[in-house]
Formats: structure tokens, C-alpha cells, sequence
């Protein structure tokens, strides 16, 4: 109940900004921009903007600056699903419930739409201006998110995750690929929401950044298992394709049961530098609980 009040307040708040940040339809190059937004309004959980919210309000942030911080990661978690579902990657034709952007727009548009919301986040974050963020803060945070999606991290794991494609690799590389394509973008968020309220402190940081990355290995865990276990319908992308494409998984390489039980270890692990981090977390656990109570 409380995770889906606060999840639904944080849906509300950024689904109205990126609209508002977006480029209009009506101004040239009018397909691209059709493509942006249908890429990016077309109705994602926003896990990862509101972790951003909660974590920032936390520690008191400015508002503006978590709504162009939110909006920035939003803009790269979608750009990464647009490439991620192109035929030379995952060839996915159905993302949230709708045809995948290459399906609706082609192949040329797809990728240069991937381009352009890369370059708006980080046109959005450079825009902070010094009177919200200290100058210093602001180019952390854009030091943090371009090393955790680039080679290093979310660009990286997508990488090795096509070169294990129908490959048997064992656990350890898995959690690799995991940390480097999912955990990084959901570790980045909450980073970006404490660096919002000008939080610099080591060891709060630290304990943040634990959060994350074991808060993002849970989500993914937990995706490989509604694969399995959800429908189509619910999850807006197609049921059962990791297993079509032989993709090694939790539940590939432990069983569903193993799989399930790591899922819950690990967010427990996340809840225990969540703990350590000694921020108000009342609204930050809602959201979290929400990682392995969604069904899609
Ligand atoms: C951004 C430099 C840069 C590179 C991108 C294509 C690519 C490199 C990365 C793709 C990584 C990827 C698709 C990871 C999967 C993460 C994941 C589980 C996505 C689904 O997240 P949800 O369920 O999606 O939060 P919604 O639709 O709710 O937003």
C-alpha cells in the first residue's frame, strides 16, 4: 500500500516532467522526435527515478534538481532499451506493451533516437544551475553517471551479455554481467539523489552506492524469474524469451527454487547498507520492497 502510494506520486511527478523536457513533435526533425517520445512516455515503472526522489528528499534536496537528475536516468534507461531491443542486439520486437521503437520507426531512427536522449540527460544535467547544486557536486554527478554506463559499466555489461549469448558461463560471470548492466544505472540513481542535497560524505555514500548495486542484482534476479513465472500480457515484453535465446540466468543456473532464495538474500543485503547508510529510509524501503513485489 505504501509502496504503491509513493511509487505512484514519483510516477505522476517525472511522467509530467519528461513531457514537459521532451522536444515537441511539432519542431523538425518531427520523426525523431515522435520516436523520443514514444521511447520515453510510454509508460515505464520508473524504479529508477524514484529511488532518485526518495532518496533525495531523504536528505532534503532541492526539488528542480531531482526532477532534471530523475529525468536524466530515465532518458538513459531509455535509450538503453531501444538499443538493447534492436536486431543486432536482442531483437526484440515488444517493449512495454508496445511495438519496440525499431519496429514502429525503423532501424536508423531507433538508433539515432538512443543518441539523442544520451545527449539530452547529460544537456539536462550540465543545466543544473549553481544557485540549486554547488558546481563541484554537479560535475560528480555527471563524472559518477557517464563511468557507470560506459565500458566500465552498463555499455560493458551489455557487451559481455551478447558475447555469452547461447554460451554456458558459470555464476561469478553472471553477477559480473548483472552488476555491470543493471546495478550500476539503479547504484547511479540513488548516488545522484544524495549528491543532489550536496550529501559528500564517504561512508554515507558508500553504504549508498552497497544499496544499490545489491537493490539492482535483486531487480535483475527477480526479472529472470518473472520471465519464467509472469504472462505477455503483464509484462509488456515477451514471456519466456531468455530461455528462446539461451540466455544463462539465476534461474538457468541455480533453479527457479535457488533462484528465488537468492533474490530474497540479496535484497536483505541491500536493506542492510541501506541501514548502515543512516539516512531517513522509510520512503526509499517502500520503494525497494516494490523490486520483489512487482509482477512485471
Ligand atoms: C547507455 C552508454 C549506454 C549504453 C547502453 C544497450 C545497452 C548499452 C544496455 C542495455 C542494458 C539493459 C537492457 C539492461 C537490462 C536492465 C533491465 C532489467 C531493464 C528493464 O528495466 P525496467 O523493468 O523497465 O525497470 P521499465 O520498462 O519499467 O522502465
Amino acid at each position: 500500500m505504501e509502496t504503491q502510494h509513493h511509487l505512484l506520486r514519483y510516477q505522476e511527478r517525472i511522467n509530467n516532467y519528461l513531457d514537459y523536457i521532451l522536444p515537441s513533435t511539432h519542431t523538425e526533425p518531427y520523426v525523431l522526435h515522435q520516436a523520443m517520445r514514444y521511447s520515453v512516455l510510454n509508460g515505464g515503472k520508473r524504479l529508477r527515478s524514484a529511488l532518485i526522489y526518495a532518496t533525495g528528499e531523504a536528505l532534503h534536496a532541492d526539488p528542480r534538481v531531482l526532477d532534471k537528475c530523475s529525468a536524466a536516468i530515465e532518458l538513459i534507461h531509455a535509450f538503453s532499451l531501444v538499443h538493447d531491443d534492436l536486431p543486432a542486439i536482442d531483437n526484440d520486437a515488444l517493449r512495454r506493451g508496445k511495438p519496440s521503437c525499431h519496429v514502429a520507426f525503423g532501424e536508423a531512427t531507433a538508433v539515432l533516437t538512443g543518441d539523442a536522449l544520451l545527449a539530452l540527460a547529460f544537456e539536462l544535467l550540465a543545466s543544473i544551475s549553481k544557485k540549486q547544486l554547488m558546481p563541484e557536486t554537479n560535475l560528480k554527478m555527471i563524472q559518477i553517471l557517464s563511468h557507470y554506463i560506459g565500458s566500465l559499466g552498463m555499455a560493458g555489461g551489455e557487451a559481455l551479455d551478447v558475447a555469452v549469448m547461447d554460451r554456458s558461463i558459470n555464476l561469478s560471470k553472471l553477477a559480473l554481467i548483472y552488476k555491470l548492466k543493471t546495478s550500476y544505472l539503479i547504484a547511479a540513481s540513488i548516488l545522484l539523489g544524495a549528491l543532489s542535497a550536496n550529501c559528500t560524505e564517504k561512508e554515507v555514500l558508500d553504504n549508498l552506492e552497497k544499496f544499490g548495486l545489491y537493490l539492482g542484482l535483486a531487480f535483475q534476479i527477480h526479472d529472470d524469474i518473472l520471465d519464467i513465472e509472469s504472462k505477455t500480457e503483464i509484462l509488456g515484453k515477451p514471456q519466456g524469451s531468455d530461455e528462446a535465446k539461451h540466455k544463462p540466468t539465476y534461474p538457468s543456473l541455480l533453479g527457479l527454487t535457488k533462484a528465488k532464495q537468492k533474490a530474497k538474500n540479496v535484497f536483505e543485503k541491500a536493506v542492510g547498507f541501506l541501514k548502515k547508510s543512516h539516512i531517513k529510509d522509510e520512503e526509499l524501503l517502500a520503494i525497494s520492497y516494490f523490486v520483489l513485489q512487482r509482477e512485471y
